[in-house]
């Protein structure tokens, strides 16, 4: 490791299009002086403009970031992500470097490989991509706010047709597009029945909007309810998930859902995932939300899971590569998928199914507007990229869809921070207050009610208030506390008079403490009324609805087969997760997301697979 390098950590080396390809034989005489020009890309190592010029400055040649000569570069960046990685450390190296505000910038939530190359580019500005997410702003070499790209489903036409009429690069038994969980899983359960799977991710980093799910998976009839005495049965859940989505949802595949969610915790829990911790979302009649011990976020720690385990089993996962159409074959059978990958381009890989595991569209305003007009200009919760782009290429292929117009906010965003609030905060013990200092609605009750309420106080937004006991209850919590944008007082009027809360704080959580000692909430008719609100400092969140979940989608039947919209068979085309409809019906349930993507993404990488073997 070459010392010097280690300091300026931010001014990390990477590439990205046709540099191996341009820098051939300047790339020679890596470690020695570069010329500033070399065939393809002009390099100013004498006024930087990127990290390759920075680079160059320091006499380094493309060699000191690219593994080997023209066309090795690959869509994943591996060899340059662990170039990146030998001279300046890894993630876990560099945690403490870059420290701004007490958010430490390299110690992330994001599942899988270390990709550098995410936030640090080569030839092009970098990125801060976790700005996507968060409302922070980190100052990054040579670089910029994220902007995430909008799928132009037509774009390049005649490269995509060059593509196409060269026929297949490569086949494989099962194509499964969207690495968050429900294609990680159904890429598991593919390779568990023995078919050759590749995944196709169009962001730099896997994990969709999976990897950020924070309170918790539902399930039924589970060991860890037992172990706890709850008693819930697979009914219980069915009649929540139907009543929450007001009786539209597709009562076959709730069954499903509810039937089988305890084995879809038990084969995560095969894999070695800790779901033991279980808690309270809104609309459900008991705990029946998952997590890890101690109330750590879910989607993190379950994605990263079935991430290891996709590799463990060898499925071939291709970052930085969008699937922008769905191939069919002479019958209308679909056979194939067209990629573009970000340093590969176009190329076609026939397949004999394909999964579609492409998330929702709640980060796509536009989309989210001309479907539900009300939420127009609203924020969203999700990661960058849920914005319909599987959603288009599967409408292009003639897909049926259902239930578009239903689209879900989340009660509780920060507008300070930038990202939701999960519900197990509520479902822990704390209550809203609006700014007369009141309490206005059943904190667990659905979301649809919960963030009409929330909406109708003055300035549309209302305060989360808890104290330590409940903080203690959820390492969740403590991740808000380091983001920076929790209140926090000794006493509720020092609370009330940081957060500009009126009227009498403390006697509306007197009141809350009468009637949780009571066990009964004659005010909002809360059920579960966990612990009282009593132990300083006490501590208060702002909130208000943003985007979060759009319930309707690809419309499957049981075995998650896309139909068309003659109601037939699409075949060779399967769907699980967001970008399905029909689960969840008008208004999803807190915690029934991962249950859908883990058990309907299981479900069609068998059939997927099962396909595959009967060709
Ligand atoms: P995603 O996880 O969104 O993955 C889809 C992937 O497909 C993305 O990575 C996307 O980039 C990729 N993709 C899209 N189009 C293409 C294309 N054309 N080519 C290649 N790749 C493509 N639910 C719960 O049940 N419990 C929770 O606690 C919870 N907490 C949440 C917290 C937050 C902040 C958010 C945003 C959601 C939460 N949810 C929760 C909801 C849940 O996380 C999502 O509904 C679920 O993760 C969707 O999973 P998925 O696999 O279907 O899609
Ligand atoms: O299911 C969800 O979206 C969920 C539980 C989110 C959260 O509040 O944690």
């Amino acid at each position: 490791m070459k010392e010097q390098w280690r300091i300026p950590v931010l001014f990390f080396c990477i590439a990205t299009l046709f540099v191996a390809v341009s820098c051939g034989d300047a790339g020679k005489g890596a470690g020695g002086k570069v010329d500033n020009k070399v065939a393809g890309v002009t390099v100013h190592p004498e006024n930087p403009q990127n990290l390759a010029d920075s680079h160059a400055a320091g006499g380094y040649g493309c060699l000191e970031c690219h593994d080997s000569e023209a066309g090795a570069v690959e869509d994943n960046l591996v060899a340059e992500n662990r170039k990146c990685i030998d001279c300046h450390g890894s993630l876990e190296d560099l945690a403490d470097v870059g420290v701004k505000n007490g958010v430490k910038v390299h110690e992330s939530h994001l599942i899988g490989d270390i990709a550098c190359t995410a936030c640090h580019k080569g030839h092009r500005p970098s990125v801060s991509y976790c700005a996507s997410c968060h409302s922070f702003k980190h100052e990054i070499a040579y670089g910029r706010e994220w902007q995430p790209e909008e799928i132009d489903i037509d774009s390049d036409k005649a490269r995509q047709n060059v593509a196409l009429a060269a026929g297949a690069k490569e086949h494989t038994d099962v194509v499964v597009v969207g690495s968050g969980g429900a294609g990680l899983a159904a890429a598991v359960a593919a390779r568990e029945q023995g078919a050759s799977v590749i995944l196709f991710e169009k962001e730099p980093v896997g994990g969709g909007n999976a990897k950020l799910a924070a309170g918790g998976m539902n399930a039924a009839e589970t060991t860890a309810q037992a172990a706890r005495g709850i008693e819930d049965h697979v009914q219980t859940m069915i009649d929540d998930t139907m009543k929450g989505g007001r009786n539209i949802n597709d009562p076959v595949l709730v069954e499903i859902l509810a039937e089988r969610s305890a084995s879809s915790i038990d084969w995560l829990m095969a894999m070695g995932a800790d779901l033991t911790d279980v808690g309270r979302m809104g609309g459900a009649s008991v705990n029946r939300s998952h997590r890890p011990t101690g109330g750590a976020g879910v989607g993190a720690h379950v994605t990263q899971v079935l991430w290891d385990q996709a590799k463990k089993l060898g499925v071939d996962i291709r970052l930085n590569s969008k699937v922008v159409r769905l191939v069919k074959n002479e019958t209308g059978d679909v056979a194939g998928v067209l990629v573009h990958g970000q340093i590969s381009g176009y190329y076609l890989v026939g397949a004999d199914a394909v999964v579609m595991a492409t998330g929702g569209f709640s980060r796509n305003n536009a989309l989210v507007s001309l479907y539900d007009p009300k939420l127009k200009g609203f924020k969203s919760t999700n990661q960058s990229g849920a914005i319909g782009d599987g959603l288009k290429v599967a409408q292009k292929a003639g897909v049926a869809t259902k239930d578009l117009q239903y689209i879900q906010a989340h009660p509780t965003y920060s507008p300070l921070g930038g990202v939701m609030v999960t519900e197990a905060v509520r479902g822990n013990g704390a209550i809203l207050i609006n700014r007369d200092g009141k309490r206005f609605v059943n904190e667990i009750t659905t979301r649809d009610k919960a963030a009409a309420a929330i909406l109708a106080q003055k300035g549309e937004s209302a305060f989360l208030v808890f104290d330590d006991t409940i903080r203690k209850s959820l390492k969740k919590i403590e991740s808000y506390i380091s983001l920076g944008f929790v209140l926090q007082s000794e006493t509720l009027s020092g609370l009330a008079e940081k957060a500009g809360i009126g009227g009498d704080l403390a006697a509306a959580i007197t009141q809350y403490n009468d009637a949780q000692k009571a066990g009964k909430d004659g005010a909002f008719q809360r059920q579960d009324l966990p612990r009282p609100i009593s132990t300083p400092p006490f501590y208060a969140i702002e909130v208000t609805p943003a985007v979060h979940h759009t319930m309707g989608g690809i419309m499957i039947d049981s075995a998650t087969r896309v139909l068309d919209s003659e109601g037939e068979i699409i075949n060779g085309l399967y769907a699980a997760g967001e970008a399905t409809g029909g689960v969840h019906g008008a208004n999803r349930l807190g915690g029934n997301a991962i249950s859908d993507i883990v058990t309907f993404g299981r479900i069609a990488g068998k059939e997927a697979a099962k396909r595959a073997a009967a060709k």
